[in-house]
């Protein structure tokens, strides 16, 4: 077993029948839906959203119950990956093109587990570009506002073309170095006109699953 499933298989013991659940998206998250799946099969019963089409397609795969946001006004519980974590549960996340979603769905849900293996667990936010969401009108525009505020932004491509996410937006990696002080970045990136939202996750994680190359798993809440 590896360390994202390891992770990934222990988060969804919290899963209880009846909950709204939503659906992270990326590779240990990929693990976390499989394993509701097997659930859903013996018999779990669920109701979930997904953080991304490509987590959308994987539940169906497996069975999972999906339902339209106009049928619930929320979730009782979301399990995601993450890029980093820090021991206070803040989190870059993003990596996998999906932080608009997986913001939305994360603020909707009374308790947002993270999964993750231990490379992600950091001292300080940073070493991981930070994912910035932004409108491709003007993007030329706000990558220069976001130079200018030293955050060495790259245009994420996929294939040789612009990385388009799920939302028809761009991904603008940004490389600030050691965060400091990720709630006032946080307020900063929001406030420049073109950025629709970024890889910050502050203060929505109630706890974080983390699975450790000795085989063992730790939980920080
Ligand atoms: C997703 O999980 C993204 O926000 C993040 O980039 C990704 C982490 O990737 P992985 O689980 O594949 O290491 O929620």
């Amino acid at each position: 077993m590896n360390l994202k499933q390891l992770a990934a298989e222990k988060a969804v013991e919290y899963v209880k029948d009846g909950m709204r659940i939503g659906l992270g998206t990326g590779s240990t998250a990929y693990w976390a839906i499989k394993k509701l799946g097997e659930r859903v099969k013996e018999g779990l019963s669920v109701q979930a959203v997904a953080t991304s089409k490509a987590s959308e397609k994987l539940a169906l795969e497996q069975g999972i119950p999906l339902i339209p946001f106009d049928r619930i006004d929320g979730l009782d519980l979301t399990i995601d990956g993450a890029d980093e974590l820090d021991r206070g549960l803040h989190l870059i996340k993003g990596g996998g093109g999906a932080l608009l979603r997986e913001k939305i769905v994360a603020y909707h849900s009374k308790e947002l587990i993270i999964i993750a293996d231990e490379s992600k667990l950091v001292d300080k936010l940073g070493s991981f570009p930070l994912p910035v969401e932004i409108v491709p009108f003007a993007n030329e525009w706000t990558m220069a506002s976001l130079q200018e505020m030293g955050a060495k932004p790259m245009l994420r491509t996929e294939d040789e073309h612009i990385y388009v996410t799920d939302n028809g937006n761009y991904i603008a990696d940004c490389r600030f170095g050691v965060i400091e002080n990720p709630k006032e970045l946080h307020q900063t990136l929001l406030a420049l006109p073109g950025v629709v939202d970024n890889g910050l996750f502050l203060g929505l994680a109630a706890r974080a699953v983390i699975g450790h190359s000795d085989g063992t798993v730790t939980v920080i809440e």
